[in-house]
């Protein structure tokens, strides 16, 4: 092969249909099927069905809480713990993360204060969130990124010396582990996302996760309009409830976890195995051996989103759709860059530097069951063959620039502008 083969260079792409990330994992059909036949059997649809119920106690049996609360999105599970732990004025988020994090509590008026995340973890910094915080800062909502677990014992520490809620993202986190115990049981509670791209997926859907029995009846009642058990209003609430259907591609979705897991840590292996001696660019891995190996990242060891971009580029016009999550960084994002502590942020430090290297230097690549481990072993091996050729690649991006645009925009890449 060589660099004129490429198909930003005019080559035939690699792949005739895209290989995408997020793709939904496979499910058993036939015994979705016979959840959604008994479901219309039965007539019933959402409001607390039996499917529901039963979601909730086997996702409470696997993450090892005492309550689970079932819910339409993991949105609303964030905005639903923090209502219903009194949450007001502001909360601590990391800069860098998906924008529903932050999103989810402007929406219920609390807000955002950003912090820099390490760059060895990509998670929440204890002592960025120390030098940051406002004294009288309501919460802290660390975010277990791509499932690798916050630095919850700094955390629980900085939240008890400011007196302020703790509590987790955990969209990416189903099925890992910290400490020898499952994410899920931290804080005060935790919110788990089974969206469709999600490892275990409800197609839209959320769980909250908890072992405080107060709280979890305080949000059971409020995804349901606030009506308590005996049918009475005793609270305000709104709907966040799941419904049967959803339920039931959830139930069977968690069947499917652990194959699913198996397959995912297979193609880690195989781009792994491609790309271990490139020097300039590391696969993330577990901090233990309880993950789910859902998210494949690349970290690039220079800051160099010009290159990042580049590859990215190369990636999607073999039809390799990799993505540059979470780039900008969410303080960067148009509702938040002026905020108080947006890109030219608190102390006159500006900065969250860890946050801007980290929106240069990823690459998010495929995973899921449509990805296969020869996939997996052919794209590290282009990447490779990237870094070997970069300076050829370079060149020749360069003496084509404008040419290569309008294929990017043909291509809808934008990773730095849209976040993606
Ligand atoms: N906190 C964190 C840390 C999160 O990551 C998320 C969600 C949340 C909170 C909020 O939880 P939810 O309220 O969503 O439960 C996607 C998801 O939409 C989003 O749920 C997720 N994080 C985020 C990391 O990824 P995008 O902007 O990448 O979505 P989209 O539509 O581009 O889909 C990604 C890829 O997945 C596409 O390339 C195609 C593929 N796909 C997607 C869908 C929906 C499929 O193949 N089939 C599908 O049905 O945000």
């Amino acid at each position: 092969m060589s660099v004129a083969d490429l198909a930003l260079f005019g080559g035939l792409p690699d792949y005739s249909t895209p290989l995408h990330v997020g793709r939904p994992s496979e499910v058993d059909r036939q015994r979705l099927q016979r959840r959604i036949d008994g479901a219309l059997d039965r007539a019933w649809l959402t409001n607390d069905g039996p499917l529901v119920h039963e979601l909730e106690s086997r996702m409470a049996e696997f993450i090892g809480v005492d309550h689970c609360i079932v819910v339409a999105n993991g949105t609303l599970g964030l905005q639903l713990v923090a209502k219903c732990l009194g949450i007001t004025g502001s909360v601590v988020v990391p800069a860098f993360t998906f924008i529903g994090t932050a999103s989810a509590m402007s929406w219920i008026g609390v807000e955002p204060v950003f912090c820099d995340v390490d760059l060895e973890t990509h998670n929440l910094s204890p002592d960025d969130v120390v030098r940051r915080a406002p004294r009288d800062v309501g919460a802290i909502l660390g975010v277990h990124l791509w499932g690798r677990a916050c630095d919850v014992d700094g955390l629980k520490y900085v939240a008890r010396k400011l007196d302020a809620h703790l509590l987790f993202d955990a969209a990416h986190a189903i099925g890992c582990g910290h400490q020898g115990r499952h994410i899920g049981g931290f804080g005060v509670a935790e919110v788990f996302s089974l969206h469709a791209t999600k490892m275990v997926t409800a197609l839209e859907g959320g769980v909250v996760a908890t072992n405080d029995a107060d709280l979890a009846e305080r949000i059971r009642h409020a995804r349901n309009f606030g009506f308590g058990a005996k049918g009475q209003v005793v609270a305000i609430g709104v709907n966040a409830k799941m419904n049967e259907f959803s339920a039931a591609m959830g139930l069977t979705s968690l069947e499917a976890y652990e194959p699913a897991r198996q397959h995912n840590a297979a193609l880690h292996a195989a781009y792994a195995n491609a790309l271990n001696a490139v020097s300039g660019i590391d696969l993330i891995k577990p901090d233990n051996n309880q993950w789910n190996y859902h998210y494949a990242v690349l970290q690039l060891s220079e800051p160099d989103a010009k290159w990042r971009d580049l590859l990215l580029r190369i990636l999607w016009s073999e039809n390799i759709l990799a993505r540059s999550y979470f780039a900008p960084g969410i303080h960067r994002t148009l509702p938040y860059q002026n905020s108080a502590n947006g890109p030219k942020a608190t102390n006159g430090t500006d900065e969250l530097v860890n946050s801007r290297i980290l929106s240069d230097t990823l690459i998010t690549l495929p995973t899921g069951s449509q990805i296969k481990t020869e996939d997996a072993a052919a794209i590290g091996d282009l990447i490779r063959f990237c870094y070997a050729h970069r300076g050829e690649i370079e060149a020749e991006a360069a003496r084509r620039g404008d040419t290569l645009k309008g294929l990017s925009d043909r291509l809808q890449i934008s990773p730095a502008s849209t976040g993606r």
